[in-house]
């Protein structure tokens, strides 16, 4: 029933080896989210090298350049609706058009079909998937943030061609696809310089370790006020939604539907990462190749939340772990 389960079993399979290869094999960077962060640095040496980014409706605004090395993304979203900026470096040939073209609207493709209820039609709209997009590395980058609210996240980079991306959906519409011709969706390139920043590796008081076979493993004082929260991937494997395992912060409430939540986070499904989202997330760290480590910061107040994955049946995969500051 699951139409990418399906791809992966059928046409995708070399392509997601190929994927998988990637993942596990390459290195560099780091990352972490957070939520209303006032502008209060991450701890470091010399201060963090911080890029301001916003959302402004569909559109990411921020710089088009950057240094290389330790980078805070301070994503503050000033609109009505949650969005993330999963961070992907490109090959050295593609560029924005490229991801727009070929993968972008291949994703688009493939969910119509899914919300159509075509499964077969699907599994050969996704087959169309370029094979270079194997070669995408994701950087992390800023977690599901609610409206108006803004996430920090914290990786080092390399320097190459970044995208910053945003695919959740409205009305069944990736926002990094824009259905009318010659218009990008909710991307932003990024061309990272040799240029150092010389910002020091941020310092974290809350450790999370992610793994496919143990899941999100926490350790740290998790009282109220801020963190630093730092994300090591253990190891990293592409799940049936074609992507790997993150980490996201929500704030739950005695009316959070649980099941729907843990739902929401398989965009694959027709409501899956459709808005409004069942909770308010509070920023967080996507996913990196296996023996990484990224950083978001967080504000606790009194209240439930919840460590949880975007992936299929994050609950399963002991990828969504609840907690309460107000007990401790
Ligand atoms: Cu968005």
């Amino acid at each position: 029933m699951n139409v990418i389960a399906t791809l992966n079993h059928k046409a995708a399979q070399p392509i997601l080896a190929a994927v998988l290869l990637a993942a596990v094999t390459i290195a560099s960077f780091g990352c972490g989210g957070d939520e209303s962060a006032p502008a209060s640095p991450i701890p470091s040496a010399s201060g963090p090298n911080v890029v301001e980014m916003s959302v402004i409706d569909l559109i990411f605004e921020g710089p088009d350049e950057i240094s290389s090395g330790w980078t805070t993304f301070r994503l503050k979203n000033t609109s009505g609706m949650i969005h993330f900026a999963v961070l992907e470096r490109l090959p050295d040939d593609r560029g924005i058009a490229e991801q727009q073209q070929e993968i972008a609207a291949v994703f688009q493709r493939g969910m119509d079909r899914i919300n159509q209820g075509e499964a077969d039609a699907a599994v050969e709209a996704f087959g169309a998937l370029p094979e270079w997009r194997n070669d995408i590395i994701y950087m992390g980058g800023p977690g599901l943030i609610a409206p108006w609210q803004t996430a920090e996240t914290t990786v080092l980079l390399e320097p190459g061609t970044y995208v910053l991306e945003c695919y959740v959906k409205t009305v069944g519409v990736f926002h990094s696809y824009n259905p009318v011709p010659e218009l990008y969706g909710m991307v932003h390139e990024i061309t990272v310089t040799d240029e150092p920043s010389g910002a020091q590796e941020p310092v974290a008081d809350i450790d999370i370790t992610i793994s496919s076979e143990r899941g999100i493993d926490v350790e740290g004082d998790i009282g109220l006020g801020r963190h630093t929260v730092a994300v090591h991937f253990e190891d990293q494997v592409v799940y049936d939604h074609l992507y790997g395992h993150d980490v996201h912060l929500v704030r739950l409430t005695e009316n959070t539907d649980m099941d729907a939540l843990a739902a929401w986070m398989d965009w694959s499904q027709p409501h899956g990462l459709e808005t409004p989202a069942p909770a308010e997330f509070l920023g967080g760290l996507h996913e990196m190749p296996a023996g990484q480590t990224g950083y978001f910061t967080i504000d606790l107040k009194p209240g439930s939340y919840a460590w949880i994955a975007e992936v299929p049946d994050p609950a399963g995969k002991m990828m969504l772990q609840t907690f309460n500051t107000s007990v401790r």
